[in-house]
């Protein structure tokens, strides 16, 4: 498993920059949405963490998998329609992004995330726009 050294910082500031956030998270659920209603179903999600953590999803048992979505729904399915719209999907990003960030580590949301790409694109984009005068 690749584990690079991502600070805090490198998160958050990928969540805070609102415009670069926001078509991060549209990319995502365009990508994940493939039926493309405007809904993520409980399906999509989970071919698409699969798709996009093809490390995570191979070495993770589909019980599991299975709580992390309840897990996701619980916490973020907020009018109970048993689908995400763009809102609460954000939403469920935005917290993720943020968990990264603060280091909590057993969370099973970030358990299934930890060796996908989302923490890739932000250690990318800090790679992108940071200089390092010698
Ligand atoms: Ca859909
Ligand atoms: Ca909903």
């Amino acid at each position: 498993m690749v584990r690079r050294v991502v600070n805090s910082a490198t998160v958050t500031d990928f969540v805070d920059d609102a415009t670069n956030f926001d078509s991060f998270v549209n990319e995502w659920f365009a990508m994940i949405d493939t039926n493309g209603d405007g809904n993520l179903s409980r399906d999509e999600i989970r071919d698409g963490f699969g798709m996009f953590m093809p490390l995570g999803a191979h070495s993770q048992p589909k019980q599991e998998m299975e709580s992390v979505l309840e897990l996701i729904f619980t916490r973020f399915d907020e009018d109970k329609n048993d689908l995400l719209d763009l809102n609460e999907f954000k939403s469920l990003m935005t917290e993720i992004m943020y968990a990264v960030a603060r280091g909590i580590g057993g969370s099973p949301v970030i358990v299934a995330l930890e060796n996908g790409s989302l923490l890739m694109k932000a250690v990318q984009r800090e790679s992108a726009t940071q200089s390092y005068p010698s």
